[in-house]
């Protein structure tokens, strides 16, 4: 039997590479789609796909209750809404920002009347409407528009609410991204110390990708830390055993001729720490020195 269930019509402003694969799901999933995208021409193929492609972005917010932006950053965002007329509307903005640009933005969208959700996407453009990519995104801010829009917001890609403060998103967002180049940083090392050598990198990386993983879940045992103030519990490796270690990544940085600048810093805040007193405690006193 034919689906009779009608999609809520989408209007998404931003049709870069996030921009069109966001668009390709909704149209995919019967969603009624308008679009506006700075350069038109970007616009074509969609059209073609069952878009309807507005004029002007004002035009493209009249058309319907709920607007997803997806622009560059937030200075395209303001040049784009701005004259556009928001009350009444949903707006939901997956452009990368910062924590205070998303706070900033739900304030001035709540001025002019219209309900705002900020959203962190964890995905890159191919994981889009491909669920088992394992993409998602963070939403914060209004409740009552996620709750009303929560299936057409699940159809590109996974959702995590993460509460009402409509910085939160982004804060995840950059938080696990923040991670991300931590371990980026530590492979780029990892790897130029073997660069000299007769070792293929090849070989090296599925080490290194089963390394990474099965160090990970030390973070759980760091939030538990955290959440009890005492960073002994659990200890495997203590503090003072790692900074009496740490000449010897030194050392073999500088006879593989491998800068330390990557490391460095991070043995500086450990040494640091053990220089407090703090020889038994697990690494997560760090993070105290880098809150200032
Ligand atoms: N692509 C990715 O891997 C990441 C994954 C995680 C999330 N990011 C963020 O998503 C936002 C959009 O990213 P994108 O990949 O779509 O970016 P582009 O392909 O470069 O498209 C940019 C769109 O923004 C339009 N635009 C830029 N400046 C302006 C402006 N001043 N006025 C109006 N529109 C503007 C641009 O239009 P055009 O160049 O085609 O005319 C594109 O539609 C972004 O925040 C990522 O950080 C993506």
């Amino acid at each position: 039997a034919p689906n009779t269930v009608e999609k809520t019509p989408v209007t998404l402003l931003g049709l870069g590479a996030m921009g069109t694969a966001l668009a390709r799901t909704w149209l995919a999933a019967g969603h009624p789609l308008t679009v506006w995208n700075r350069t038109s021409a970007r616009a074509t193929a969609l059209a073609a796909e069952g878009a309807r492609v507005a004029d002007t972005a004002a035009d493209a917010v009249a058309a319907n209750t709920l607007t997803v932006v997806c622009l560059l950053d937030d200075t395209s965002l303001e040049q784009v809404l701005a004259g556009t007329d928001l009350a009444g509307r949903d707006l939901v903005n997956l452009t990368t920002g910062t924590p205070a640009q998303a706070r900033a933005r739900a304030e001035w969208a709540r001025e002019r009347g219209a309900r705002y959700l900020d959203g962190g996407i964890m995905a890159v453009p191919p994981m889009i409407g491909v669920p088992e990519a394992g993409g998602y995104v963070f939403y914060s801010g209004s409740r009552e528009l996620f709750e009303a829009h929560r299936e057409t917001l699940a159809t590109p890609a996974g959702t995590t609410y993460v509460g009402e403060d409509a910085g939160h998103a982004a804060l995840h967002d950059v938080a696990l991204l923040s991670a991300m180049y931590g371990m980026f940083a530590g492979a780029a090392h990892a790897f130029a110390l073997i660069r000299k050598e007769d070792i293929d990198p090849a070989s090296l990386a599925p080490l290194l990708a089963d390394w990474l993983v099965a160090m990970a879940p030390s973070v759980h045992q760091t939030a538990d830390q955290l959440r009890s103030g005492d960073y002994t519990k659990g200890v495997v490796s203590s503090l003072a055993m790692q900074v009496a270690g740490a000449p010897t990544f030194l050392s073999t940085a500088e006879q593989q001729g491998v800068s330390p600048e990557l490391l460095s810093p991070y043995f500086e805040l450990m040494r640091r720490r053990l220089a407090e007193g703090s020889g038994e405690e697990d690494l997560t006193g760090v993070i105290d020195l880098l809150v200032r």
